[in-house]
Formats: structure tokens, C-alpha cells, sequence
């Protein structure tokens, strides 16, 4: 069956579409106003080998906090559609993106419980016109409508742009390996039976 999903979300302040691959080719097809946001969902998309098509349009004006957080609440619905019962999963993963001088961390479970817990200390406060605490706030809302447990730990780092792009990337592929089917494993991946 195919692992994809299509959603839509409208508010006052945003209006968001997503359609996602899990089992995808990292083709990405990305336009959120916020071009540095771009950037990362491309990467995030490229490195999990995800399809993803995202279309964000939002208050901008104010700034790009309600467009970045409301992306991260639907691409994580987008994920949890995907999943569906989660059957075959792999379920957890962990790896550790390089990039030149920085080094930074991420840790998935596919556990059913939304939460994030982000160690990112960025020397900044913007890169280009990108507020830098808004990376984190992507994570959290990604990781709660995800439903997924999402650790991100910078181990090294001096430089804001590759601090929040190694972090982008991590997730992405971390995101990857916890959503791969894995061969040997029959039914949901729970003691519990479900997650
Ligand atoms: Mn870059």
C-alpha cells in the first residue's frame, strides 16, 4: 500500500498543503514565502528521500512565525496520515549530521507521543532575514502533530546557517530510517501492540 498523504490547513493566519511520499525519491517541491525555510524543507526532503510538495502561504508580514510553525504542524499531520497503523516500521533511529565545523544530532521514535526536546545554540539570532529560533519551533510542532519523540542536539557548531541545516538534515534522515518498513519486522513494533 502506498505510504502517502495529501493535507490540507486553513486559518486565519496560514494556509498550508502538503502532499508527502515516505517511500519517495527526495524529489522535492518546496515554496513557503520564507526562502531560507525552502531551503531546509528541501534539504530535510532530499536527505529522508521523501516526495514532498509544500505550498504555504501565510502572514509573512507580521513575521514568518505562523507560516513556519503551521508547516510544522502539517507536515507532521502529513506524516502521522502517512504512517497509517505503522505496521512493518522501523521504528527508532538516530544519526549525526556533519557539516564542515558542526555537528549535530537526531534521535526518532515513531512512539505515538508527540515531543521534542531541541539542544540547538545558535550564535545568531538571524541568518539573512530568518528569525534562528524558529528552526526549533518548527521541531516541536513537527514533532507533536507527528506524534513522533524527536531529540536534536547540536555537538559542534559555530555557524547559524550550518547549524540549522545540519539540524534539518538529521531529522530528515532520522525521520527516514524510523519510517523505513523493515523486512524482519511483522505487525506494529510495540509490546504494547500498537503505537
Ligand atoms: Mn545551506
Amino acid at each position: 500500500m502506498a505510504r502517502i498523504a495529501e493535507v490540507t490547513r486553513t486559518t486565519g493566519e496560514t494556509d498550508i498543503t502538503i502532499k508527502l511520499d515516505l517511500d519517495g525519491s527526495g524529489r522535492c517541491d518546496i515554496a513557503t514565502g520564507v526562502p531560507f525555510f525552502d531551503h531546509m524543507l528541501d534539504a530535510f526532503g532530499r536527505h529522508g528521500l521523501f516526495d514532498l510538495m509544500v505550498r504555504a502561504t501565510g502572514d509573512v508580514e507580521v513575521d514568518a512565525h505562523h507560516t513556519i510553525e503551521d508547516t510544522g504542524i502539517v507536515l507532521g499531520q502529513a506524516f502521522a496520515q502517512a504512517l497509517g497503523g505503522k505496521e512493518g516500521i522501523t521504528r527508532f533511529a538516530d544519526v549525526a549530521i556533519p557539516m564542515d565545523e558542526t555537528l549535530v544530532m537526531a534521535a526518532v521514535d515513531i512512539s505515538g507521543r508527540g515531543q521534542a526536546y531541541c539542544e540547538l545554540p545558535l550564535p545568531t539570532e538571524r541568518v539573512g532575514a530568518f528569525d534562528t529560533e524558529l528552526a526549533v519551533e518548527f521541531f516541536y510542532a513537527f514533532a507533536r502533530d507527528a506524534r513522533v519523540t524527536l531529540h536534536v542536539r547540536e555537538l559542534a557548531g559555530a555557524n547559524s546557517h550550518h547549524i540549522i541545516e545540519a539540524a534539518f538534515k538529521a531529522v530528515g534522515r532520522a525521520m527516514r530510517f524510523a519510517c523505513e518498513l523493515d523486512p524482519r519486522v511483522s505487525g506494529v513494533p510495540s509490546t504494547k501492540g500498537s503505537l
